[in-house]
């Protein structure tokens, strides 16, 4: 279904009818030079391939203050006082920008969408209108929900933690808070629901069981899981890992960690990733390394695409704008068949002083066109160049004989030392790696 430009009564970006594709000569900084949503790539849609969402909190909820500032960004939806009253103007504003830009998915934790009510029955009753208002917008502009999740990080509350809090009854506020929106993800019709463990690791090991507080967590997803499948849930539930920040460290560590905190708790078979580039930055990892070894694992579900600074040690959350570091990527997405549930959701936020409206357009405009044009030299990578049989001739010595009786377990140790005895001198093999990268560099045109 294609998207139909949905407003509320009030137009908050008059400057822009709906962005659309004009191709690489267009100077038009409100539309797309490679993002051609029709565009067939391998037989599939860039549509289809991507399935791009907005983020709501960074988009319509940042404010751009920080630690050092108050907010700079006078977002004309942030004004009413009533909390329901703003809840409704910022999502017609949301599903404006969301809609002009042609973007099929959106992307929410409950407190983007509505504040929390003084009680938690206040909260519930709440979020049950922004449902019913999310439908309704939802239906008139064929927006769909890439995923739902739980802001169990914000509220002074889960200071110490949620599902790893040492005090049970903050644990049960943040199951009851899971629950509801659980319940709204179904309700939307949400492909994913996410678990970002923000607080879910520790300030210090010295006040800390941790042990105990892993445990702890696997008990709570396993919950989260159950209620969800007995719901009807369908969708596939998401970690996104993260080694740092706000904890010194969190126990979502990187793609590794988690894959085996699923297994260990049982829960790989509803459970995927959710990659976030800054995030792999950050644990000393490439974007690409992570994709990798989600992909391996079987567990490769969504990303947040976003980029950080080399020179920072923090999530600065930038829009993706690194065509390497994509490019990168996309060939490991596209080897591994590409999204099936997951999506590619800018969770990235405009700069501090980007304070005009048309920021918002531009940097998701940027950030579409750098994974198109990542696509593109990524898919004729693996169809014209010698990239894979590069690679796969590397491992020619497992395809057949003693290194493939090896590879099927037919082989024990003193098996190796009688071969490494008859094979005699070992050749010198180059990796090549500068010709790999010289592949990629040739293919960005
Ligand atoms: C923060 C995370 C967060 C999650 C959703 O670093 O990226 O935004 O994506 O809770
Ligand atoms: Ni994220
Ligand atoms: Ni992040």
């Amino acid at each position: 279904m294609s998207i139909h430009v949905t407003t509320g009564d009030k137009i908050y970006f008059p400057f822009v009818e709906k962005v659309e594709f004009e191709g690489f000569d267009s100077d038009n900084p409100l539309a797309y030079k490679y993002y051609d949503e029709n565009r067939l790539v391998g037989g599939k849609s860039m549509k289809d391939h991507f399935r791009f969402a907005v983020a709501y909190w960074h988009t319509f909820c940042g404010n751009g203050g920080d630690p050092f500032g108050t907010p700079t960004k006078n977002f004309p939806w942030a004004v009413k006082a009533d909390a329901e009253a703003l809840a409704k103007e910022r999502m017609d504003a949301a599903f404006e920008f969301i809609s002009k830009l042609g973007v099929p998915f959106y992307c929410f934790h409950d407190v983007d969408v509505i504040d929390e009510g003084t009680t938690l029955l206040e909260s519930e009753q709440r979020m049950r209108k922004m449902v019913d208002y999310a439908k309704q917008k939802q239906a008139a502009s064929g927006i769909q929900l890439l995923w739902g999740t739980t802001n169990l990080f914000s509220h002074p509350r889960y200071m110490n933690g949620a599902a790893t809090n040492p005090d049970f009854q903050v644990l049960a506020h943040a199951g009851a808070r899971v629950k509801d929106m659980i319940d709204t993800t179904i309700e939307l019709g949400g492909s994913n629901y996410v678990f970002w463990g923000g607080r879910e690791g520790y300030l210090s090991l010295l006040n800390t069981n941790m042990k105990r507080e892993i445990e702890h967590l696997g008990r709570f997803l396993q919950m989260a899981r159950d209620y969800g499948r007995k719901m009807g849930f369908t969708g596939d539930f998401l970690i996104e890992p993260k080694p740092c920040e706000p904890t010194k460290h969190q126990y979502d560590y990187d793609a590794a960690t988690v894959i085996s905190f699923l297994r260990q708790f049982g829960l790989e078979k509803d459970f995927k990733l959710n990659l976030e580039t800054n995030h792999a930055t950050l644990a000393s990892h490439t974007f690409a390394h992570e994709l990798q070894t989600a992909t391996d694992a079987g567990m490769f579900g969504s990303i947040d695409a976003n980029r950080g600074d080399e020179q920072n040690g923090w999530d600065t959350d930038q829009f993706p704008s690194n065509l390497f570091e994509i490019t990168e990527a996309m060939l490991v997405i596209l080897e591994n068949g590409g999204f099936k549930k997951g999506g590619v959701n800018f969770d990235a936020k405009t700069r501090r002083n980007s304070t005009d409206l048309e920021d918002i357009f531009y940097a998701h405009i940027g950030g579409m066109d750098t994974f198109a044009r990542a696509l593109l030299i990524a898919q004729a990578i693996l169809e014209k160049s010698p990239y894979k049989k590069l690679r796969q001739e590397r491992y020619a010595s497992y395809d057949s004989g003693k290194g493939r009786d090896f590879e099927e377990g037919k082989l024990t140790l003193t098996d190796l030392r009688q071969i490494a005895l008859d094979g005699g001198q070992i050749k010198q093999i180059s990796g090549r790696q500068e010709l790999f990268e010289n592949i990629i560099n040739q293919y960005i045109r």
